[in-house]
């Protein structure tokens, strides 16, 4: 049978459905599953927390009648693997005995990739797979990032005023965005693994870069750009041991610098040499591969524009987060925001009390699948 647009409808209805279990799952996929049957949903469910059930089991117990010849409706090719956490899904189904399985991307997990679908087929149940790939793969564009083991997957993010400035006069500290776009970014913080930022925002802000604000604080990993090694040993980045913090810096020369290495080894930072690229900067693809060696496959940068402009020139940008206050500074002097570049797509744009959020994707992206709101994106909006 072919796809029909109520199959579309339903598998739309578990990738809203998935996305609620955001920052609760990773390291695994977000996944939702809507089981029905004579068009009606008989019952439906999320993969909603690391090492619990899987999203079909879930739906499976949901169920207000037999799903025996149901369709069931799932974002992620269900699971055929044994070694690890809980039961494979795959199998699930076939005992249910339901008719029809349709599947919006295949797993991109190694272990499963196919053989789930296969799986189901051989045991003479009708699948649609993939059905809805793009969208179905750019909600979980970071697992992708981590199954295939490439790069992190990387979010830019900052603030800016309606004038396209990033600070005041000659570059003083402003505070651009509102407690309720804090609140969004802090809750971007806990989802993630790692956040990164350049030498000059520790220097002038000194920031901590934990999620102290989220609903849910569990703190990302810190990654500080520091060529020359001026971060000081009480920094906060490296005085709070909220998270590990990692600093990449380039060859260091002089008694001082080495003492200042030993300063910040003894305050538990990692410290990680990198090549500097044709720019005297260091490289950032180096740097993203130590991230990702650091476990991180989801990253947050939240850069000043130089640092933007750098990650947008290597071409090792994912998805753009810019908050726009409604504010002016009419001020020559002060710092202009970084330009996302022109080929970058909207994905979504929300107000926040008055700031504005914009989503841009990269189409260029080996992570990019459908120009779709982020789970982040939509899980805003509804975040008072
Ligand atoms: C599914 N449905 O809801 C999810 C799947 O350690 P486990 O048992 O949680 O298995 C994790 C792997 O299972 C993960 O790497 C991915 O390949 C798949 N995730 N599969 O059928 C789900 N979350
Ligand atoms: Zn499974």
């Amino acid at each position: 049978m072919a796809l029909a647009d109520s199959d579309i409808a339903y598998l739309r209805r578990a990738l809203r459905l998935a996305m609620n279990g955001r920052g609760r799952v990773e390291p695994n996929p977000m996944v939702g599953c809507a089981i029905v049957n004579n068009g009606r949903v008989i019952g439906e469910g999320l993969h909603e927390e690391f090492g619990g059930p899987h999203a079909e089991p879930i739906a499976l117990a949901s169920c207000t009648q037999s799903p025996a010849g149901a369709t069931v409706y799932v974002t992620l090719e269900p699971c055929c693997h044994t070694n690890k956490k809980t039961p494979p899904c795959a199998p699930r189904l076939v005992e249910a005995k339901v008719a029809r399985v349709v599947v919006g991307c295949l797993d991109p997990n190694p272990m499963v990739n196919g053989r789930g679908v296969k799986l189901l087929r051989d045991a003479g149940i009708e699948v649609e797979a993939p059905a809805l790939e793009g969208p179905c793969k750019q909600l979980i564009a970071p697992f992708i990032a981590r199954a295939t083991n490439g790069r992190p997957y990387v979010t830019l993010k900052w603030a800016q005023t309606a004038d396209g400035k990033v600070a005041g006069r000659g570059g003083q500290r402003l505070k651009i965005s509102n407690n309720r776009s804090t609140r969004i970014v802090h809750e971007l913080r806990s989802r993630v693994e790692g956040i990164m930022v350049g030498i000059n925002t520790v220097m002038m802000d000194d920031p901590l870069l934990d999620a102290r604000y989220a609903s849910r604080p569990r703190h990302p990993a810190r990654f500080v750009l520091d060529r020359d090694l001026r971060t000081l040993a009480d920094a906060r980045v490296v005085t709070s041991n909220a998270a590990s913090t990692h600093i990449f810096h380039g060859v260091l020369e002089g008694a001082a610098s080495r003492k200042r290495r030993d300063e910040l080894e003894a305050r538990s930072a990692t410290l990680a040499m990198l090549p500097t690229g044709e720019d005297g900067m260091l490289d950032l693809s180096a740097a993203l591969l130590g991230v990702a060696g650091a476990f991180c496959h989801e990253l947050l940068v939240e850069p000043g524009p130089t640092l933007a402009g750098s990650f947008f020139r290597a071409g090792l940008v994912d998805r753009v987060w810019v908050i726009a206050s409604r504010q002016k500074v009419h001020e020559a002097s002060a710092p202009s925001a970084a330009a996302v570049p022109p080929d970058f797509v909207v994905s979504g744009r929300i107000d926040l009390d008055g700031d504005e959020l914009t989503e841009y994707l990269n189409p260029a992206s080996p992570y990019f699948f459908a120009a779709e709101p982020s789970a982040d994106l939509v899980l805003a909006k509804g975040l008072g």
